[in-house]
């Protein structure tokens, strides 16, 4: 690592202009942006290396189900044209290479120092800046506080009775030791049905000598056919190119819709409209024929299509209707991309058990109790998620203007205007913060938008001399009330999805993630009028509104 930061390393100190909090793929081009503007930026990691979540989720079958083709920065036309994915859907160490390239190539990595978690940052209002403190003795004074913490990066699991009486090993599989796992010959409880786990259960499965699955919901999966890419694909990509960046930089993000309507068509015509698109594979089912995620009898079609498939595929009746999900629309919940998911319950060494109908117990130190049946255990794994979205910011000590806390400004729930910023924090930006599209889009995507805007604001701010800007209470709770608004005329609040933060007992049930469309040209409009919405300001004094 060419930081000095790893172990010892002299506490950094003194004022700078910015400070980036997170390495994965929206920290490293943020700093790569800063830096470009002259400026003099710091960034801190948690971990050792670059890559954030790819950085983490290294279990097995970890895979990005977004197309790798379109999981790459577009800021970097050569790497664009010179980095070769080998698959259609990229697995884990081949994206985390990838952001090690990036950080290489762009000599990233010595604005970073690793291992060094941020603690608190404070608002100083007497000097307009964020006073930011880490647990390795760093404190910097900065202009920017930039938050590129991730949405999907504060792993948690649930406490369970006696689990720390568990004499195995124990995993998560948002923190996978970096050496890999080695499951020969061992009996392994995988707790956890949503993508990570329906992702690594078939590879588990493949190695372990038994695998039980601890089920609570069943969720849908549509089958990756991920395949090496060929030449021709590749060719194919460069030919649509060009629309598909008009697509991304144009005004959308969000659900543009399908205008084929389901209900109008025969039976005939939707079944072979959803064969084609399961044939297809991949998250892009959802796309199948418009309405899916707003009209019920839209979705329930999708749904039962679904449903037909995993009792087509399971040979046990029983355990394929334990598979089937019922209580949620198909898509409210993320959909789960997998790979011989639904297959691998037709293993001698595979056993799913419904925690619906026979809820965990404890944990002992060689088993899993449920209320119908003891399961010995040598290895625990845990795929039970993250606090999505907010997690990684509250987990800061964030202090804004007259010392609001974070933690109080988000009790009801995260409030940022335009997912970008938070009233009552200014010079404070979060990278695809609730409120913004973000997982609902390609996260690649979003990211660099993001940054693009936070980039044109600060350089808006140095331009005009301007040393704070800061949403405006008012506008921020119409934002977040035009995100509500947008979110219900869709099937989304139906599920109890972390896109509610209902996975998290006692967090507030909002849906964080912005669903509308227009987002990107909303953003820049707000830009264009001067940052409407904000207060910019060149003293303490002096507020002036965009
Ligand atoms: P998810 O999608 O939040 O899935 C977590 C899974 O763990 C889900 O099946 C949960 O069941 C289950 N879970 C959580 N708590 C428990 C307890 N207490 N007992 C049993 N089961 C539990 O996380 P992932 O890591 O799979 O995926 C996160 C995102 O990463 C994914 O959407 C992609 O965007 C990439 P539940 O559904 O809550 O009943």
């Amino acid at each position: 690592m060419a930081d000095g930061s790893k172990f010892e390393r002299a506490p950094k100190s003194g004022e700078i202009d910015a400070v980036v909090v997170g390495a994965g793929f929206g920290g490293l081009y943020m700093l790569h942006k800063l830096r470009e503007l002259g400026l003099s930026v710091q960034g801190f990691e948690a971990g050792d290396g670059v890559g954030g979540t790819w950085y983490w989720n290294r279990y097995p079958g970890a895979r990005c189900d977004v197309p790798s083709l379109f999981y790459s920065y577009t800021w970097d036309d050569a790497l664009q044209k010179e980095w070769r994915w080998t698959e259609k859907y990229a697995a884990q160490p081949e994206i985390l290479a990838y952001a090690n390239h990036v950080a290489d190539r762009h000599d990233i990595r010595p604005l970073i120092a690793f291992e060094t978690r941020v603690l608190s940052a404070t608002f100083d209002e007497a000097a307009d800046r964020w006073v930011v403190v880490t647990d390795r003795g760093d404190e910097l004074s900065a202009r920017w506080l930039i938050l590129a913490t991730g949405c999907l990066s504060t792993p948690r699991a649930p406490a369970i009775p006696g689990v720390e009486t568990f004499a195995g090993e124990t995993y998560h599989t948002g923190a996978w030791p970096h050496e890999g796992v080695d499951f020969t010959g061992k009996t392994v409880a995988v707790i956890g049905t949503g993508s990570s786990g329906i992702q690594s259960i078939p590879q588990i499965a493949a190695q372990a000598k038994h695998v039980t699955v601890f089920q609570r919901t069943p969720n849908f999966s549509v089958p990756a056919n991920n395949t090496p890419l060929t030449d021709k694909d590749i060719a194919d990509f460069w030919k649509m190119y060009p629309d598909y960046i008009a697509m991304v930089k144009g005004p959308g993000m969000g659900f543009g819709g399908n205008p084929a309507n389901a209900l109008a068509a025969t039976p005939e015509e939707r079944r072979a409209r959803f064969e084609e698109f399961w044939g297809v594979g991949g998250a892009g089912f959802l796309a199948a024929w418009g309405g899916i995620i707003t009209d019920i009898e839209v979705n329930d079609e999708a749904a039962n299509f679904v449903r037909g498939k995993i009792a087509e595929t399971v040979k046990d009746p029983e355990t394929a209707r334990r598979l089937q999900p019922r209580d949620h629309p198909i898509g409210t919940k993320r959909i789960c991309v997998d790979i011989d998911y639904f297959e691998t319950y037709n293993r001698p060494n595979v056993t799913l058990v419904n925690l619906r109908e026979s809820p965990i117990e404890a944990i002992e130190p060689n088993a899993v109790r449920t209320s119908e049946a003891t399961y010995p255990v040598d290895a625990l794994v845990f795929a039970t998620g993250f606090d999505a979205m907010t997690g990684a910011i509250l987990a800061i000590d964030i202090k804004g203007a007259g010392g609001a806390e974070i933690k109080q400004a988000w009790a009801e729930g995260p409030k940022a205007y335009l997912g970008l910023a938070i009233a009552g924090f200014p010079n404070m930006f979060i990278i695809t913060g609730p409120g913004s599209p973000s997982v609902l889009s390609n996260m690649i995507n979003s990211i660099e938008q993001h940054v693009e805007w936070i980039i044109g604001c600060i350089e808006h701010m140095r331009e005009h001399g301007f040393t704070r800007i800061a949403a405006d209470p008012e506008m921020q709770e119409k934002w977040v009330a035009h995100v509500r608004r947008v979110a219900d005329k869709t099937l989304f609040p139906r599920a109890a999805s972390w896109y509610m933060g209902a996975n998290i007992p006692g967090k507030p049930r909002v849906f964080m993630p912005y669903i509308g469309v227009g987002y990107r040209k909303k953003c820049a409009d707000v830009a264009a009028a001067g940052y409407e919405g904000f207060a910019l300001a060149k003293e303490p004094s002096d507020v002036h509104a965009g």
